[in-house]
């Protein structure tokens, strides 16, 4: 057997350790306006109102970071990224979703959206980053905010965040109505919808 480096054995079935550090995403690199900017919590909140952000208020919350290697679905991995930011759990507490609710859609600049289950969102390492490797993140990573969940495949990593929305009933995202996988667990290669089991999306 060739030996392994201790990246290759944290890598799921199917990716290999990308060169470089790419960059992708469909569209273009939105401008960041400041003033306008907000970040809505919306759907089904506790309160029944939308909770809204400027950029300053977000950007108050308390941080926390995480280190995670990203999987993309096209089969590249990127390992041990360092990410700042205010954890979604963080966020679920400041503006608490009603009973009920499984499902959170990320919604990011001209509607691009993904949606994950609950138990992915509320992880710890679940953050919507400002920094990336103690720098704030350049236009391309997703300035200002970018989801990062990084359990999951990369697509549902939302660059340029603009809100959250709570589900009571699961809805797909951006990529998700478009054949991929509704839940998208690198691990199990939940790469496309047409392997999705019963439970693992919406009817
Ligand atoms: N808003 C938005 N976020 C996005 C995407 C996109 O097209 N738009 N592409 C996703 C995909 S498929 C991947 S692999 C990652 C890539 O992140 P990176 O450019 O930092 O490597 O961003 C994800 N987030
Ligand atoms: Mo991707």
């Amino acid at each position: 057997m060739p030996e392994m480096s201790e990246e290759e054995n944290r890598l799921p079935p199917g990716q290999h350790i990308a060169r470089g550090r790419p960059v992708i995403h469909y569209g273009r690199v939105p401008t960041f306006r400041p003033q306008t900017w907000r970040f809505q919590v919306f759907g089904a909140t506790a309160s029944g109102q939308v909770h809204e952000f400027t950029w300053d208020q977000f950007a108050g919350l308390p941080k926390t970071s995480v280190i995670a290697d990203f999987h993309c679905v096209t089969k590249f991995s990127i390992m041990g990224y360092e990410w700042a930011g205010v954890s979604a759990p963080e966020l679920l507490e400041r503006v608490p979703p009603a009973a009920g609710v499984r499902h959170v859609m990320i919604w990011a600049e001209y509607g691009y959206s993904a949606n994950v289950r609950m138990d992915d969102f509320a992880r710890e390492s679940t953050l919507f980053a400002t920094e990336l490797e103690d720098k704030q993140l350049s236009p391309e990573r997703g300035y200002p905010l970018r989801a990062i969940v990084p359990h999951l495949y990369a697509w549902k990593s939302v660059k340029w965040a603009r809100g959250i929305e709570y589900l009571t009933d699961d809805r797909r995202g951006f990529w998700e109505e478009r054949g991929y996988h509704n839940v998208g667990d690198p691990w199990t290669e939940q790469r496309y919808s047409y392997q999705e089991e019963p439970g693992d999306g919406p009817l």
